[in-house]
């Protein structure tokens, strides 16, 4: 937990945003996976822990503007609990921790919500929480997120994207444990093991640095396919791995990191090709990190980065400009740069990606690719974002856009077919924007080639 100022000063923060009527913070419950008292692994609401930093199920808060009135809602464990959870401190120490002074029975929550003149909430993802808010609030299930408060999201997004020097501490910690997954996957994938064997080795680091993983994940020889959570295949030589996966660390702050790496000791020189292709997109879009730059022009110029590779291989051909504005590259990276990364791997998606990632002014294009892109608004000092460009081969894909003629002046799909059982590739950082660059979190992990193989000898 931070230090019980840090809580008080982001609740003083939020209120001077919020500028009156009464917040409400909702926690989140346990899970159920099959029956009720087995549950998925817990995970407190990003807001509530952020707020008001308890990680524990059945609480919710409120934060009146008007009054400065600050109460978690909670029911005290009872010695039923206690023999099965064992002893814990009361609901009202808890809350002391971080400056809060009164402590409610969770009962009366409704109570005070329909006192109320006004009632900020942000839009619930959570079932239960859908259900409460729709009974205490009178609004329909399906309504709920139109009617959640647009003063409180924009006011939580912009305190929330800003990280505090605390916070980055925390984040490089998520991503140093996340390095260690992928050194255990560097060290251990080799042709003949399953998949799941590698995501067993990644999974265990996490687990061994006192963290959980922030997201499903992505262990495959199939690094064409965008979210492959399958881990069932036997790893042959001359395939490509794609390891995409980060650790939550103890404080619930996230990493988010992609490595590609050869089956075999080596990549081949096919290989070795498109992956540096891919890494001289990462590389030029992590040098143009700055504030003031839209992250939308830092996507189009590692888009351009690999139209120009992608020229030099002969896989298309043509005006390098037209193919960015037509949208060619679709084909090959159909997904965006990044996303703002902090106590969600998506930060603050629950209020809404086009608040965190766009403003009046940027609009979102619905060009395959562009449309996928979560971040696109200017970069500010405190940032964080990933910075996740890739190269896939989608046969599905390749087929559908050659039945329908599309681009055949520019894409050379006879060329393209050496490439159908290539796979993909995507590199992935986390960077903080700082206010004369960008600043690359965590220690290094292995990257070039150079870098990659010396791990797999
Ligand atoms: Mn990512």
């Amino acid at each position: 937990m931070f230090s019980i100022q840090t809580y008080i000063e982001r609740r003083n923060t939020l209120k001077r945003a919020v500028g009156s009527g009464l917040i409400l913070i909702m926690g989140n419950e346990e899970a159920p996976m099959n029956y009720t008292d087995n549950t998925y692994r817990y995970r407190q609401d990003s807001n509530f822990l952020y707020y008001f930093g308890i990680s524990l199920p059945n609480l919710a808060a409120i934060v009146d503007v008007d009054s400065g009135e600050e109460i978690i809602f909670g029911d005290e464990f009872t010695m039923d609990d206690i023999i099965w959870v064992g002893p814990q401190p009361t609901l009202a120490e808890q809350a002391r921790k971080v400056g809060v002074y009164r402590t409610e029975p969770y009962g009366k929550l409704s109570e005070k919500l329909a006192k109320a003149a006004q009632v900020h909430f942000t839009p619930p993802y959570r079932y239960e929480n859908k259900f409460k808010l729709s009974q205490w609030l009178a609004i329909p299930v399906a309504q709920l997120k139109a009617k959640a408060s647009e003063t409180l999201i924009k006011a939580i997004v912009a305190q929330r994207s800003i990280k505090s020097a605390e916070e980055i501490v925390q984040l490089e910690e998520a991503v140093n444990i996340t390095r260690e997954m992928h050194l255990a996957a560097m060290r251990e994938t080799q042709a003949g093991k399953k998949e799941y064997e590698i995501v067993a080795a990644i999974h265990a680091k996490a687990l061994e640095f006192g963290g959980e993983l922030a997201y499903p994940i992505i262990y495959s020889i199939n690094g064409q396919t965008l979210h492959n959570h399958y881990h069932g295949n036997v790893m042959t030589e001359g395939k490509l791995a794609l390891n995409d996966s980060g650790a939550e660390n103890s404080m619930h702050y996230a990493g988010d990191i992609t490595r590609t790496i050869p089956v075999s000791k080596k990549f081949t020189d096919k290989q070795k090709e498109i992956y540096n292709l891919v890494l001289q997109m990462q590389l030029s879009a992590i040098n143009a990190l700055k504030p003031g730059i839209t992250y939308k022009e830092v996507h189009l110029l590692a888009n351009k980065v690999l139209l120009q590779g992608l020229s030099e291989l002969g896989l298309v051909n043509g005006d390098i400009d037209t193919m960015l504005t037509e949208g060619v590259q679709g084909l090959f990276m159909p997904h965006g740069l990044g996303h703002a990364i902090g106590l969600d791997v998506h930060d603050m998606e629950d209020l809404g990606e086009n608040y965190v990632g766009y403003r009046e002014g940027i609009d979102r294009s619905t060009q395959l690719g562009l449309k996928s892109l979560r971040m696109a608004k200017e970069l500010e000092a405190g940032h964080v974002i990933t910075v996740e460009p890739g190269l896939y081969f989608i046969p599905e894909l390749i087929d559908k856009w050659k039945a329908e003629n599309k681009f055949t002046n520019f894409i050379n799909y006879q060329a393209l077919d050496k490439y159908r059982d290539f796979g993909g590739v995507r590199i992935e950082d986390n960077c903080l924007i700082t206010p004369d660059g960008y600043q690359v979190l965590g220690k290094p992990i292995p990257k070039t080639v150079e870098e990659v193989e010396a791990l797999r000898s």
